[in-house]
């Protein structure tokens, strides 16, 4: 049997085939981020990205071996490709043991997430797809934001990824945590624990300046200052007077015009569709209550290769 697969992940810089599994085997192609890959059979060699060590064999569009890391399956340490139906380079059906590298909490055997995260990436893909015509039927801001970071190398988790689908007939992509704003953000505190959260109060709102502020920072909107965030948007770049600018997709208000967003970034106290400050009590759509958090994302940097 074969998996066909895609390369993911790469930041546009794409993936190297190996002759042979694991780092150390000479290369011999780049594959651009996207490829479809053919996939036989998996092996274990060097950890990438801190957490997986699985390698797969390619047969096409070259033969070869390519790290797991960078390729859309969803390997975990509790349920591995083999669990998954790929069988192992090699053998039959015998489990592969789990490295003893340090890659795994040795309590739980649950992986320790290691990724760079580059702000700047996370930050062009946001500004490339804030005006894409978005699904109707799909409060899209979590999404959106889940899609940023992993083009920024977030790693995709069990919890917290765009292959699983949800919802009732199973037709919405991603899992909750990549879609709904509070398994969002519980998530994002669990994964990286290190991430520092700033309130933005009212008086913040009129400051405009959020000098803690950097580009791939996650802003969460709290409409009515309830601590139940209702939005997402990520920071795309910093303006004069530390004013963060986000993108973002629409709200969870899908009515007409919140279908899809026709700027792609805003000041972030700014409501670019009502042409007002979004603590403006005469506003359309107005949120006079409105407070929100900075998620400033501390993710530990690993090797790249
Ligand atoms: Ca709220």
């Amino acid at each position: 049997m074969t998996w066909t697969q895609y390369v993911t992940g790469t930041g546009g810089d794409g993936l190297w085939v190996h002759s042979g599994a694991g780092l150390s085997a000479p290369t011999t192609v780049v594959l651009a981020e996207g490829t479809e890959l053919s996939v036989d059979c998996v092996s274990y060699a060097d950890t990438i990205g801190g957490t997986d060590p699985a390698w797969l064999h390619i047969t096409s569009p070259t033969p070869g071996w390519v790290a797991d890391f960078y390729v859309d399956t969803l390997w975990s340490s509790d349920n591995t490709l083999v669990q998954q139906g790929l069988p192992e380079c090699g053998t039959s059906s015998e489990q592969p043991a789990i490295p003893d590298d340090g890659s795994y909490d040795s309590g739980t055997g649950v992986p320790t997430i290691s990724a760079p995260y580059d702000r700047d990436a996370a930050a062009q893909w946001a500004l490339e797809h804030a005006t894409d015509v978005q699904n109707v039927f799909f409060p899209g801001c979590t999404w959106f934001v889940s899609q940023a970071l992993w083009a920024g190398g977030l790693p995709q988790t069990e919890q917290w990824n765009g292959s699983d689908s949800h919802g009732r007939l199973n037709h919405l992509p991603g899992t909750v945590a990549a879609t709904a704003v509070d398994d969002f953000i519980d998530n994002l505190r669990s994964t990286y624990p290190l991430t520092t959260e700033t309130y933005l109060s009212a008086d913040a709102f009129r400051a405009n300046a959020v000098p803690e502020a950097e580009v791939g920072d996650i802003i969460a909107y709290d409409w009515d200052d309830n601590s139940d965030f209702d939005h997402l948007a990520i920071v795309t770049s910093i303006a004069e007077g530390s004013y963060p600018e986000v993108a973002e997709w629409g709200t969870t208000d899908l009515s007409e015009a919140r279908a899809w967003i026709d700027y792609s970034s805003r000041g972030w106290t700014w409501s670019a569709l009502d042409q007002t400050w979004l603590q403006d009590p005469d506003r359309e759509d107005a949120t006079p209550g409105v407070t929100a958090t900075l998620f400033h994302i501390e993710a530990p940097t690993a090797p790249t290769f």
